[in-house]
C-alpha cells in the first residue's frame, strides 16, 4: 500500500512526507495513547469533498474527551479547515485522512494531565480496504475468538489507538485463518461490530444492527440508515446472535475505509447465495453515488474543498478549548 503523500500536516505546519516524524520517546507510541479518525475526500462534479467532515472532526473531540485530554490544541473549525487543506496540498482525488491527536510528550506515569498532545493529519490514497474483490464478490468473515471490549474496560465511543490493539489480535488471526475479516462478539456474546466496520444483516427485506452500546458510532452506519428509510427499508437496533448472522439473506459491513461491503460466508457458512444480495447492493449504489456528490438531497454530507484559493502552509496560533 502506497501511503507517500506531499505533505503532512503536523501542529498547524504543512511538512514535507519525510519531514514528519517523531521522536522513539514518544509516549503515544509506548502507551497508544492517542485518538485518531478516519475519514474519506471523494472526487465529486464540484472537485474534491470531505464526506461528513464535520461529523468526523467532532467525533475526533468526541474520542479525546472520552480519553481524559482536558486540552484541545484547536479548535473544530480549525481541525475541519486543517483536513481541507491536506486534501488540496496533496492533490489527491479519493483519498483517506487521518488526523491523530497523540500523547506527544510527558505522561509517562500513566496520567494525560502530565502530557501535552499534539496533532498530526495526513492523508493517502487507500482504495480497497477489505480486498480487491471485496466489492464485486464480497468477503469471508469469521467470529473471532477474541472478544469485543467490555463497555468499561475499553471506550467504545472513542477511536483510541490503544483500542486497536484487540482489533489486531482478531483480524491476524482471522487473515490467518484464510478470511478477510473478524466479527466480534460483545462480553454477553452478542454480535457487536468488525475490527474496523459495523455490521447489518437483512433478514426478509428488514435490516438489522446491533444498538451501539458496546460500539463505534459508525458515520457511515448513520448514513445507511438514512439511505435505507429513503429507500423505504425497515430497519432496527437490537442485539444479533451468531446464528442470526448464518440465517440470515444478507449481511454486510460498513466503515469510511471499507466503505459498504456484502459477506459472502460466515465461518463456512454460505449468506444467502453467496453473492451480494439485492438490498445490499441497492444501499451501497447509492453511498457510493452520495459520497461523490452525485444524490443532491444528501449533498450536505460533502463539504467541498476550494481549490481555487492557494494552500495555506500554517496556520494562527492554535486555540486552547476546553
Ligand atoms: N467500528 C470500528 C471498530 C471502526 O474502527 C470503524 C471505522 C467503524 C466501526 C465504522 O465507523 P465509521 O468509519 O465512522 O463509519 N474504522 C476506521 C479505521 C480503519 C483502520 O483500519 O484504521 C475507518 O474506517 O476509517
Amino acid at each position: 500500500m502506497a501511503m507517500e503523500s506531499k505533505y503532512i500536516w503536523m501542529n498547524g505546519e504543512m511538512l514535507p512526507f519525510e519531514k514528519a516524524t517523531l521522536h522513539f520517546l514518544t509516549p503515544a507510541l509506548h502507551y497508544g495513547a492517542a485518538v485518531f479518525e478516519g475519514i474519506r475526500s471523494y472526487n465529486t462534479p464540484k472537485g474534491p469533498a470531505v464526506f461528513r467532515l464535520r461529523e468526523h472532526v467532532e467525533r475526533l473531540f468526541d474520542s479525546a474527551r472520552v480519553f481524559g485530554f482536558r486540552e484541545f490544541p484547536w479548535t473544530v473549525d480549525q481541525v475541519c479547515e486543517a483536513i481541507k487543506q491536506v486534501v488540496k496540498a496533496n492533490d489527491f482525488k479519493d483519498c483517506y485522512v487521518r488526523p491523530l491527536l497523540y500523547l506527544d510528550a510527558g505522561g509517562w506515569n500513566l496520567n494525560v494531565d502530565y502530557g501535552r498532545p499534539s496533532l498530526a493529519i495526513a492523508a493517502w490514497e487507500w482504495a480497497n480496504y477489505l480486498g480487491e474483490e471485496a466489492l464485486a464478490k464480497g468477503i469471508r468473515a469469521n467470529i473471532s475468538s477474541f472478544t469485543r471490549h467490555h463497555p468499561n474496560v475499553m471506550m467504545t465511543k472513542a477511536k483510541i489507538s490503544g483500542n486497536y490493539a484487540n482489533s489486531f489480535l482478531a483480524k491476524t488471526e482471522s487473515q490467518r485463518l484464510g478470511f478477510e475479516e473478524a466479527i466480534m462478539l460483545d462480553p454477553q456474546g452478542y454480535v457487536a461490530e468488525c475490527t474496523g466496520e459495523n455490521l447489518f444483516l437483512v433478514r426478509n427485506g428488514k435490516l438489522i444492527t446491533p444498538s451501539t452500546a458496546p460500539v463505534l458510532e459508525g458515520i457511515t452506519r448513520d448514513a445507511i440508515f438514512t439511505i435505507a428509510k429513503d429507500l423505504g427499508y425497515e430497519f432496527a437496533e437490537q442485539p444479533v446472535s451468531r446464528d442470526q448472522l448464518y440465517v440470515a439473506d444478507e449481511v454486510f459491513v460498513c466503515g469510511t475505509a471499507a466503505e459498504c461491503i456484502g459477506l459472502s460466508e460466515i465461518d463456512f457458512r454460505r449468506i444467502g447465495d453467496g453473492k451480494t444480495g439485492p438490498v445490499t447492493r441497492a444501499i451501497q449504489k447509492v453511498y457510493h453515488e452520495a459520497i461523490r456528490g452525485r444524490v443532491a438531497k444528501y449533498e450536505s454530507w460533502c463539504d467541498y474543498v476550494d481549490v481555487s484559493q492557494s494552500i495555506k502552509l500554517s496556520l494562527d496560533t492554535p486555540a486552547s478549548v476546553e
